[in-house]
């Protein structure tokens, strides 16, 4: 479970108000039919202070994701940039999670949402391990009974309110077999994602991940890893993957923002490689670390420092 400290602000619509004064009203489109879009981005601490991590790239994807359901978000990019530094620096954090939303209110009801009002918040607060445990250990996986959203259904691309009860579906199916964490297969049956995360598979040294299409979010972090292990000079596939290229892998990972570089030890009761976090995860869950604390300055114009 994931409880959230209270912090004392939260921006909403261009303010800073108190957290415990951050609410909406009961009738609002957006508890009725999940009209809102989120992003989730992490800040870190790093020797010259708290800095965001790729800020920029989340918030074009907050746009996009706002496009395809007709919820105008009104600030720009660089409004919202200095809302999320405000909304972390204010609340004088260091690790942290921070949380736009975007979403729609009003004396609206019906599905004919064009007239709602457009409220857009900035949530942030420490949030630790995703994945608990798992971090270090390894996750143990299983695969949904629940096929992610096709894209002929759902603008999948969009991290959108209304998708995640999809993702709910199989996290808790996962965690109420005993599992930490569920694999999504996409409407042909090919490995998706996770619930939360995208997944690499590491096979005789080389890399693949599903592609877009294969109804996957696309991941910032996804594409972080493609272009630190390139950069390293490893092979990298977006290509389909079945669950047998799953339980026959080397090695596999999960990617999020939440989530971070997470290792994947077993997938429905089949052992992973050794059954143990593999050197290649390793080096990336590491490398990832690294970029994001700007230690390595090759990748610092990825940070924004609050
Ligand atoms: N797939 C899904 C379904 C997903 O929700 C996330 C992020 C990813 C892939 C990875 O995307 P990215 O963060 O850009 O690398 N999931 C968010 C947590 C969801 C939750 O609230 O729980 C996250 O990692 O912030």
């Amino acid at each position: 479970m994931s409880g959230i400290r209270p912090q004392k602000y939260i921006w909403l619509d261009g303010e800073l108000i108190n957290w415990d004064e951050a609410k909406i009203h009961i009738v609002s489109h957006v508890i009725h039919y999940g009209t809102g879009v989120f992003e989730g981005i992490r800040a870190y601490e790093t020797t010259k202070g708290p800095a965001i991590f790729r800020l920029r790239d989340h918030l074009r994807r907050f746009f996009n994701s706002a496009k395809v359901y007709r919820i105008n978000i009104n600030y720009s990019m660089e409004e919202l940039i200095e809302a999320c530094k405000k909304v972390v620096r204010e609340n004088n954090l260091g690790d942290s999670y921070i949380r736009p939303i975007a979403f729609k209110h009003g004396l609206i009801m019906g599905l004919d949402s064009r007239e709602c009002k457009v409220s857009v918040a900035i949530i942030a607060w420490p949030w630790g391990r995703y994945l608990g445990e798992a971090y270090y250990k390894g996750c143990r996986c299983k695969t949904s009974s629940w096929r992610r959203l096709p894209p002929y259904s759902v603008p999948i691309a969009a991290k959108a309110c209304g998708h995640y009860l999809n993702n709910q579906l199989a996290k808790i199916e996962a965690l109420e077999n005993g599992y930490d964490e569920a694999i999504m297969l996409d409407h042909r049956g090919f490995v998706s994602e996770g619930s939360g995360e995208n997944i690499f598979v590491v096979k005789d040294g080389k890399l693949h991940t599903p592609p877009l299409f294969a109804s996957i979010l696309p991941g910032i972090t996804r594409d972080t890893v493609i272009v630190l292990a390139k950069d390293a000079g490893y092979e990298i596939y977006e290509r389909d993957l079945t669950l047998t290229d799953l339980y026959h892998a080397d090695e596999v990972f999960f990617t999020g923002t939440a989530a971070e570089i997470t290792p994947v030890v077993e997938v429905d009761g089949i052992k992973i490689g050794m059954g143990k976090p593999g050197p290649i995860t390793k080096w990336i869950q590491k490398t990832y670390e690294n970029v994001v604390r700007g230690v390595i300055e090759k990748y610092r114009s990825w940070l924004t420092f609050v």
